[in-house]
């Protein structure tokens, strides 16, 4: 039956078909468990160097908490340095205490936490960790992916594989078994960041790659993410960028990321047929104590990213920024440019607030021409969360939309809004990535 809606049913048919498509998630940091776990489970022992994180002890000392917590202890109370010292285990009594017990859990990562244990059917834990340690020391990693993937409805998510990370690069050196719930993402911040470090990396990997960028560097630059992008079957390459990102022709004179980027990286992303990702207005470090809590937002230069898509009308851009000042900039930069696929409501965006004011207004300016969320999850468990509290602000927005469509009498069916929400949720991402 696919009759046009009466605009008493529209929302109801948005929240259904918001809540039954499966998402593909675009960015994550989750790891297959080729990539090893450091928690120990039913399956076998902590792997302490493992990079696919889960669990009760992984969720609360993930980064949004330890931050978060150093406001009701400050480092006066708790130095940073004792904190850091302290175990896994006692890290998280010190989270908890601090967020769930001496505080009301209010704050979006703090609620996130208690939305993933209530959908998993977990007790919440007022008596303490203990029980809900011993809960996932008891779970299959491989298996719990499959319940966190079925509970939060995603049959498909993306890693971030960081090539310059010498953990990272040691997994797929001792062997990674591909694992069809996962895509690859070759991440290289690096090579736009910090190029001399990038070039001494590659040249200790084997690949003559000049700080100056001279003699063979740019065939070997290519050659060298040519080669791991097809180790990996990397999906589109990445990178993070700060506030202060440029880039104004990336020719001859100009700082040598910028010329990386435009003679190394974007003709290699055309070579394998895949888009670049620009995730920019992160500083990294503003407070250095707090490891990768300590990282801070900035607003950025939102020429740079239509200079490049300018410049470069053969290559695709996703790109998201961090900045809530940047948003309505990079709206209208997306209306210019057909090669420019926005996602998102990244880290410091992925508020309820933020996500609904960002996603209407996206609404209004691309139509369904966009991609409104991923979870960015650092733990497994959390994609339960992300997507728990992003869905029905994108179906509330959409609802919204429709019911004013339905006003002006356009007939608006059940097939319209599935077919819509599939765009949003994992359409447009398929369609972008698909190789031209
Ligand atoms: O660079 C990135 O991909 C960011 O998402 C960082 O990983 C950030 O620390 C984060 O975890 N955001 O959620
Ligand atoms: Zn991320």
């Amino acid at each position: 039956m696919n009759e046009p809606l009466p605009v008493s049913r529209v929302a109801d048919e948005v929240i259904r078909a918001v809540l039954q498509t499966p998402v593909i998630d675009m960015h994550t940091h989750i790891y297959s468990t080729s990539f090893g776990t450091p928690v120990a489970n039913a399956a076998g022992p902590a792997d302490p160097g493992g990079l696919l994180l889960w669990g009760i002890d992984e969720m609360l000392t993930y980064h949004y908490l330890v931050a978060e917590a150093f406001r009701v202890r400050p480092a006066d109370e708790m130095p940073y340095e004792t904190f850091w010292r302290l175990s896994k285990q006692d890290q998280a009594d010190h989270v908890w205490r601090c967020l769930f017990v001496e505080r009301t859990p209010v704050s979006e990562a703090a609620k996130g936490l208690l939305t993933t244990l209530q959908a998993l059917g977990l007790e919440l834990p007022v008596s303490g960790l203990s029980g809900l340690r011993r809960w996932f020391a008891e779970q299959d990693p491989d298996d719990y992916i499959d319940r966190v993937m079925e509970v939060a409805n995603i049959d498909k998510m993306t890693m971030t594989n960081a090539v310059f990370d010498d953990a990272e690069r040691a997994r797929w050196d001792a062997g990674i078994t591909p694992d069809s719930r996962f895509d690859a993402v070759l991440r290289i911040d690096p090579v736009l960041r910090d190029w001399p470090a990038a070039a001494a990396a590659m040249r200790g990997m084997g690949y003559g790659v000049a700080d100056d960028l001279s003699g063979g560097s740019v065939s070997e630059g290519r050659r060298f993410l040519l080669d791991w992008a097809g180790r990996m079957k990397a999906v589109y390459l990445a990178a993070s960028l700060p506030p202060s990102f440029a880039f104004t022709d990336g020719g001859p004179g100009r700082p040598l990321g910028e010329q990386a980027f435009a003679r190394i990286v974007l003709p290699a992303c055309r070579d394998l047929g895949v888009p670049f990702a620009m995730m920019i207005g992160a500083r990294r470090a503003a407070n250095p104590a707090l490891g990768d809590a300590g990282d801070m937002t900035g607003r950025a230069d939102i020429e740079a990213v239509t200079n490049i898509c300018a410049a470069f009308p053969g290559n695709r851009f996703f790109v998201t920024m961090l900045s809530r000042e940047n948003q309505h900039e990079l709206c209208v930069a997306a209306r210019k440019f057909g090669n420019l696929m926005i996602f998102g409501c990244w880290w410091f965006l992925n508020n309820p607030s933020l996500v609904e004011e960002i996603t209407r207004m996206r609404v209004e300016l691309l139509g369904t021409t966009f991609i409104p969320q991923h979870a960015d999850a650092r733990v497994l468990d959390q994609m339960i969360y992300k997507w728990r509290h992003s869905r029905p602000i994108i179906a509330r927005v959409l609802a919204a939309k429709y019911e004013d469509l339905v006003g002006t009498g356009w007939p608006v069916t059940p097939k319209t809004i599935e077919r819509d929400v599939r765009l949003l949720l994992r359409d447009n991402y398929l369609n972008f990535i698909a190789p031209r």
